[in-house]
């Protein structure tokens, strides 16, 4: 699940669903290239980058991305884009996994609600935060070091975790999520995002960190 600890020699995940299968809100041909090649592309780049590199290699890519400093400055540049890029992805397909609750439930709803206000003023923050965020990037619903729910949003593939948070919900807003289907329209490729989010699975790991 999201949270284990991944190591080197990293690879992609089992996708877990066919690549039409999050249609007519996210198209196969996006997915297919999106996780071969994107993602795919990241774990090959972060191998390449700390080949040899056995100090580095020791440690799982949570505890990597959050003590850039300890990376030599040679390859902490693509340590933090293919990391996190590998990292995000890596929960971007759980959370999208067909199947599950089209809400939240139980504790993770009631923390919602007490934090955020209600689940639809937390969709629109969260839209928001993914609509405002210029460029690449995604919007997250996260866990702070501080144990509060709080909706972020981080650029390029930076992850939560390089500042202590814990995700739970990610959105990858880069243009390579959504520019076959919807062009422009990033704001449709929001709406449309809440229709495959599988709400279990975000609980699940709400109630592994909370
Ligand atoms: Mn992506």
């Amino acid at each position: 699940m999201a949270h284990t600890k991944l190591t080197y020699p990293y690879k992609l995940p089992e996708l877990g669903f066919d690549y039409a299968a999050l249609e007519p809100s996210i198209d196969a041909r996006t997915m297919d290239i999106h996780f071969n090649k994107h993602h795919g592309g990241y774990v090959n780049k972060l191998n390449a980058a700390l080949e040899g590199r056995a100090e580095l290699q020791r440690h799982d890519l949570v505890t990597l991305l959050g003590n850039l400093d300890a990376v030599p400055e040679s390859i902490r540049q693509a340590v933090r884009n293919n990391g996190g890029g590998h990292l995000n992805h890596f929960l971007f397909w759980q959370i999208l996994k067909p199947g599950g609750a089209s809400a939240p439930q139980g504790e993770l709803r009631r923390a919602i609600e007490g934090k955020l206000g209600s689940f639809d003023a937390f969709k629109e923050e969260f839209s928001q935060a993914a609509m405002n965020r210029f460029g690449s990037g995604w919007a997250w619903l996260v866990i702070t070091a501080a144990g509060e729910l709080k909706v972020i949003s981080t650029p390029n593939q930076d992850a939560p975790s390089m500042t202590g948070d814990v995700p739970l919900l990610g959105l990858d807003v880069w243009e390579h999520a959504y520019y076959l289907h919807y062009q422009n329209r990033r704001d449709e490729y929001v709406a449309n995002f809440w229709n495959v989010v599988n709400w279990d699975v975000v609980g699940h790991f709400f109630e592994q960190h909370r």
